[in-house]
């Protein structure tokens, strides 16, 4: 399973260049430099994904759950048994270390994938009983061709995530990845080959958001969109599909808080919020990059949080010791290092990081930057309202339940939220008044695939998981028959 050079399209079951030829060019971020090519897709490309996974939809719909749990238990062993190829491949692509491919984004891949072949056979739909009447069940169909896009934070993890219940229902489907990291999408298409999946049922178009992406949006014949991505890409699509009366499930931004009591299991808790800190480089929705923290602990949180951000080891991605990689790409390292600067003019005081960090030899020209720990800032300011999607995040302390509530509450956002507490019944309190679709509490993705996931506000609109993605994925009619 290797990658190549020039990636390749996988429609109607066959590796294509786009119809135009074109190709843009993908970076390696840890080196800052050009090392392959993806197909430059358009809406032509598109419309031939859409024909191939039409013409394959009669006989995959009708294929039974036994079959397609076969073929995509089988493609889950492909990639489970080329685990080193497609982590390598993730990491040079995104910029991550190695290890955290290996052992989070490509394990979770594959769990997506089995996870939703074997949730079909259990799944099952409701019947009504009319007594002395009627009886009323609900079929749940596959709804037909299907559109899936996902972004670069969490490449295969992502794409399989949306894929694999889409398929398992019985839908084809035509699906981009983020041409900033395409790569591992281009392996699961010649994983998908060997695993003997009938051509035309998943195409995976690769290209630019505005083009390929737009094109699936606009496509008068794909019924239901899955997107995950930021929140402006996300108005644009809704505004394109919901006329268009699309089913869509949308999973945007997040400003999640971070909310720390006094009476929490200290150790546990600094370890816990280094992680939701700084996975991943910050780049993960679910991050809690506002930390509020009860005043009697804040001092000495602060000083414990600085001191092991300073510790964290940036650097190549491949070595054992790095904790973080590199930044996805330059514009969005420098987006990251514009709010890092905006928090200074707001009147926020930089504690640590923030800067680029001066590589030298073959990773002189990568795009890396030292996490940042912010404090002083008032919860209001753009720092504290606008995603970053980086390694930042800003510190606050607080008195009160009430006014820690008002702040975690105060953004347009809504994705997660994490508590620091043993109190339980405080900890129930929060939760439940909390505007997020999403608690941790003592722990943060922790995550049981079962469960529903997504967010409210501007975070999003529907649930990814278990039955949620499998009621997604399908339509419901109601059946009433008269006895
Ligand atoms: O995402 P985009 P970008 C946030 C994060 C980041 C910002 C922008 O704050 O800085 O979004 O990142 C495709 N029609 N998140 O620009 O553009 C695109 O090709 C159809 C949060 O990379 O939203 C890619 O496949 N598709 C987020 C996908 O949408 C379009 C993860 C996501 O790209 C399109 C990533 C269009 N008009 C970024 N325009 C999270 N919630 O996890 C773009 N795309």
């Amino acid at each position: 399973m290797s990658p190549d050079k020039y990636i390749k399209n996988y429609i109607d079951g066959a590796l294509v260049p786009a119809i135009s030829g074109e190709y843009l060019d993908n970076v390696n971020p840890a080196i800052g430099q050009v090392y392959s090519h993806i197909p430059a897709s358009e809406a032509s490309d598109v419309q031939r994904a859409y024909e191939a996974a039409e013409r394959a939809f009669p006989e995959w719909s009708k294929a039974g759950v036994q079959k397609r749990f076969r073929i995509l238990t089988r493609l889950a062993d492909i990639i489970e048994q080329n685990l080193d190829a497609f982590a390598k491949a993730e990491s040079i692509d995104s910029g991550k270390p190695f290890r955290n491919a290996q052992t989070i984004d490509i394990p979770r891949a594959h769990q997506n994938i089995r996870f939703f072949a074997t949730a079909i056979m259990h799944f099952s739909s409701e019947s009504h009983h009319m007594e002395g009447e009627a009886i009323n069940f609900t079929l749940r169909q596959p709804i037909g061709v299907v559109g899936c896009i996902s972004p670069w934070n969490l490449p295969l993890y992502l794409f399989t995530w949306k894929i694999a219940p889409a398929l398992a229902t019985g839908n084809c489907v035509v699906a981009k990845p983020s041409e900033v990291t395409p790569m591992t999408a281009y392996l699961l298409s010649k994983a998908c080959i060997e695993a003997g999946l009938p051509p035309g049922v998943l195409n995976i178009v690769h290209g630019e958001g505005p083009k390929a992406g737009q094109a699936i949006i606009e496509h008068p014949k794909i019924k239901a969109i899955s997107f995950t991505g930021g929140t402006n890409t996300g108005r644009k699509i809704a505004a394109t599909a919901a006329p268009m009366f699309k089913k869509l499930s949308l999973e945007l931004g997040g400003k999640n808080p971070n909310i720390i009591f006094a009476d929490c299991d200290f150790d546990k808790m600094i370890v816990g919020t280094l992680k939701s800190s700084f996975s991943n480089n910050g780049q993960i929705c679910l991050c809690g990059s506002r930390i509020y923290v009860e005043r009697p602990i804040y001092d000495k949180f602060k000083e414990e949080l600085v001191k092991r951000t300073k510790f964290l080891k940036v650097g190549d991605p491949f070595s054992s010791v790095t904790d973080l990689g590199a930044m996805v790409s330059r514009s969005h390292m420098e987006k990251v290092m514009s709010y890092v600067a905006l928090a200074e003019v707001e009147g926020g005081k930089i504690l640590c990081g923030g800067e680029q960090v001066e590589m030298k030899g073959e990773h002189e020209g990568g795009y890396y930057l030292r996490p940042a720990v912010i404090e002083g800032l008032p919860h209001d300011c753009r720092t504290n309202q606008e995603e970053i999607f980086g390694p930042v995040v800003t510190i606050m302390p607080f008195d009160t339940e009430e006014e820690v509530l008002k702040y975690a509450n105060g953004t347009d956002y809504g994705l997660s939220a994490t508590l620091w507490t043993k109190d339980i019944t405080k900890a129930n309190r929060i939760a439940e008044s909390i505007q997020a679709g999403i608690v941790w509490v003592n722990c943060w993705l922790l995550r049981d695939l079962r469960t529903p996931f997504g967010g409210v506000k501007s975070s999003g609109v529907g649930r990814e998981g278990g039955l949620e993605a499998l009621r997604f994925f399908t339509e419901a009619k109601n059946v009433c028959f008269k006895y």
